[in-house]
């Protein structure tokens, strides 16, 4: 196969002992491990200047190329259009759009200098393989610049509707970029349809199954719901289940049943939802009242970024309000913990609790899902309680307890019905929801994306 080029963002570290709280970093870096390839993006850190210096770093068979961007690139690119503008509307929240003008051309301008990184390092034969909703016009820069590569887009979050995508300002110039691509993957059936009907509807492109064509362009799209590598999952937790925080947390709940949630701390996530379910579980079952303890790991993410500051003060209120409702000397209803754990701990939490609850209002996959299934054992597992609005919920209906995050009432009867549930309904609903993780597994996904990107079906 080809060399891989990799472009996302944020390069995540890859040196032991350090956490990588998103979903883009973790799948990909798994996914490169697997067969090697270079990683291009941003350092993480704000210098003088963006791009400059570039370093390299190499880490067993990949290889890491990064560059630091200038304050001005980092408000307006990062910090401005894509989590201000894009991040909110393609999570159905025009409501929180927060749009400049200077944004929209730092977005621009972030772009074109990606454009020129991978130009410096790509030989003719690179796969190019770019991550999310940052780059949506990256590859009409490739393509300006002389780049003849192979170019796909992945993008980890959902597609919105047409009158969504419509609230976007530029909406129209983005998408016609967008498709420079030669492949842009989706993670569902449901982004992708939302895609073409809005290239069909609002650019004037015809589309079939699996294409778009827009002035005799042609784009290629597919479906890639993006995996987990459930063998290595189930390992971490099993050889971690007596390490020094599981015991810390065991000693914490005294007996009592564990229901838990990790999420970076995002309002895509829908935490205040589910507080408010649990806390309906409380209220109108007593019987879980000093027997339950509902754990809420969500390390902050994007705390410059307008709307996460007050998120964070609306969960600390709607935590605290329920705490002080309903605490005893000896019992703590949630323990609600702005901080990150390593991913060994998280693996072996999520095997040490009774219940998984994903109550996401919007969300492209959501891999949590899938480790909590992956980290439990097979003899005693946990509960999946899964939001229909994740896409992890196309490929696992059949065996998490399905819910309208919305829906107060029926979370907090999902939550029962998961913690009464019998051994062997429990064993079958993880049986029938592992074939489905390692089927569609972290290396069907690359391998599939990959596949396609570098096989043009013949005349594309
Ligand atoms: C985007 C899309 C899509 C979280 N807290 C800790 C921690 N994490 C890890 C989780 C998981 C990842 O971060 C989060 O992934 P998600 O998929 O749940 O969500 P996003 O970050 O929003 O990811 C999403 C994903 O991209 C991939 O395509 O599924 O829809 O929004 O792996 O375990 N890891 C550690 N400590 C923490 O405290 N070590």
């Amino acid at each position: 196969m080809a060399r891989i080029l990799i472009v996302s963002n944020r390069v995540a570290p890859i040196t032991e002992g350090q956490v990588s709280t998103g979903g883009l970093a973790v799948g990909v870096l798994d996914a490169l491990k697997k067969t090697g390839g270079i990683w291009m993006g941003w350092n993480g850190s704000v210098g003088s200047k963006s791009g400059d210096p570039c370093s390299q770093d190499e880490n067993g068979n990949i290889s890491q190329i990064t560059w630091p961007l200038s304050q001005r690139d980092y408000d307006t690119f990062y910090r401005g259009f894509a989590n201000g503008v894009l991040w909110p509307a393609f999570h159905f929240r025009s409501d929180l759009i927060h749009f400049r003008d200077e944004d929209y051309e730092g977005y621009r301008r972030v772009n074109r200098l990606f454009a020129e990184q991978i130009q410096r390092v790509a030989k003719p034969d690179d796969l190019i393989w770019i991550h999310d909703y940052h780059f949506l016009p990256l590859a009409q820069y490739c393509r300006e610049l002389g780049l003849k590569n192979r170019l796909g887009l992945f993008l980890h979050i959902p597609f919105p509707s047409p009158p969504i995508f419509r609230t976007i300002p530029n909406n129209d110039a983005l998408a016609r970029d967008m498709l420079a691509y030669d492949l842009v993957g989706l993670q569902t059936a449901g982004d992708r349809r939302a895609l073409h009907d809005y290239c069909e509807r609002c650019l004037g492109a015809s589309s079939t199954d699996g294409a778009i064509t827009l002035d005799g362009k042609v784009t290629r799209t597919g479906v890639y719901p993006i995996g987990v590598c459930p063998e290595d999952i189930q390992h971490l937790a099993q050889e971690h289940k007596n390490s020094r925080e599981v015991v810390k947390l065991k000693s914490g709940l005294q007996h009592r049943r564990l229901i838990i949630s990790v999420d970076r701390l995002d309002y895509s996530k829908g935490l205040i939802e589910r507080f408010r379910g649990f806390e309906r579980l409380l209220d109108t079952r007593p019987r879980f009242r000093g027997a339950v303890s509902f754990v809420q790991i969500a390390p902050p993410s994007r705390t410059d970024v307008h709307g996460y500051r007050s998120l964070r003060q609306m969960l600390e209120q709607t935590s605290g309000r329920i705490n002080a409702r309903w605490t005893e000397l000896s019992w703590t209803p949630i323990r609600y913990m702005n901080r990150s754990f390593d991913r060994p701990t998280l693996m072996s939490f999520f095997r040490a609790s009774q219940v998984g609850l994903v109550t996401s209002l919007r969300d492209g996959m959501n891999l949590v899902a899938k480790e909590y299934v992956a980290a439990q054992s097979e003899d005693d597992p946990g509960v999946l309680v899964l939001s229909e609005f994740a896409g992890a919920a196309d490929e696992l209906a059949e065996g998490a307890l399905i819910i309208n995050p919305h829906d107060t009432s029926s979370m907090s009867k999902a939550l029962q019905a998961a913690l009464d549930m019998h051994a062997a309904e429990r064993r079958q609903r993880h049986q029938t929801m592992m074939q489905v993780l390692k089927k569609n597994d972290l290396i069907a996904w690359r391998e599939r994306f990959l596949s396609d990107l570098e096989n043009p079906p013949s005349g594309g």
